[in-house]
């Protein structure tokens, strides 16, 4: 999607691929057929920028037919940069202002509480993120409001736009940060399925608190010359450089 829209952000987008392919394959209770079900588990991707991974995944799910995605960031086309959830069945909030998707998730259980609505809300953030103040406050909330309906998955793969997190501004001790303000943490490796699949089934990982999962990742994911390297944050694929990934991605030995 990426190569053919000569636009987006292949590193943040393979980091959180197989989070995304857990969640939405086993453990959010949601039904394609009816995306606006009162119900429904929500999911908020706050790292709106992996737009083409939220929309990968929205179609295999069902969501919609995988030929939308060759119109990915086509003018006039609903699968824009960022995710709109007026135009995209499935998406839960319109983010990409990086910062926002927290607060929104903080109030989405917040309000399953409220109206004794039963489902569960998901927050996948990434950690460059965490460096917006916003972040903090609903943090704060959340803890505060003791909300175990409420799961935060940060993308941790030490990458943000220009630099790594730690050279930027440093986000650790995350984890001892996260249960400072209330929070339940769970550290994992984010491309171990069976790891992944274990913490989720395992939720809320303390009652009475919200769960933050800390998903060590790779941004990259899937592709040497991708892995872990800042340029391609939203460096687009050669020709050549696209067969090469796809030829890894098919083949990972
Ligand atoms: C408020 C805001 N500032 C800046 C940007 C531009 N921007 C898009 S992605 C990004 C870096 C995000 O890094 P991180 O959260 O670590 O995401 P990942 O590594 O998973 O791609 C920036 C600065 C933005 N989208 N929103
Ligand atoms: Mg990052």
């Amino acid at each position: 999607m990426v190569h053919r829209a000569r636009m987006g952000h292949p590193g943040g987008d393979l980091s959180a691929a197989d989070i995304l392919a857990v969640l939405y394959f086993h453990v959010l209770r949601i039904d394609p057929a009816r995306p606006d079900d009162a119900g429904r588990d929500r999911f908020v991707l706050s790292k709106g920028h992996a737009s083409a991974s939220l929309y990968a995944t929205l179609a295999l799910r069902g969501f919609f037919s995988e030929d939308l995605l060759t119109t990915y960031m086509r003018p006039l086309s609903s699968l824009n940069g960022h995710p709109d959830r007026n135009k995209v069945p499935g998406v839960e909030a319109n983010t990409g202002p990086l910062g926002h998707g927290l607060p929104i998730a903080v109030g989405l259980a917040l309000g399953a509480r409220l109206t004794q609505g039963t489902w569960r809300t998901f927050v996948l953030t990434g950690d460059g993120e965490l460096q917006e103040g916003s972040n903090w406050e609903a943090a704060m909330a959340a803890g505060q409001f003791g909300l175990d309906g409420l799961t935060l998955i940060v993308d941790r793969n030490r990458l943000q736009q220009g630099d790594t997190t730690e050279n930027t501004v440093t986000l650790d001790p995350l984890a001892d940060r996260l249960r400072s303000f209330g929070w339940a943490v769970v550290e994992v490796d984010g491309h171990d399925v069976g790891t992944l699949v274990a913490t989720f089934e395992a939720l809320p990982a303390a009652a009475g608190r919200p769960t933050a999962i800390v998903a060590q990742t790779i941004k990259g994911r899937g592709v040497s010359f991708i892995e872990n390297r800042v340029e391609w944050h939203h460096r687009v694929p050669t020709d050549g450089e696209m067969a090469l990934a796809l030829g890894e991605l098919r083949d990972p030995s």
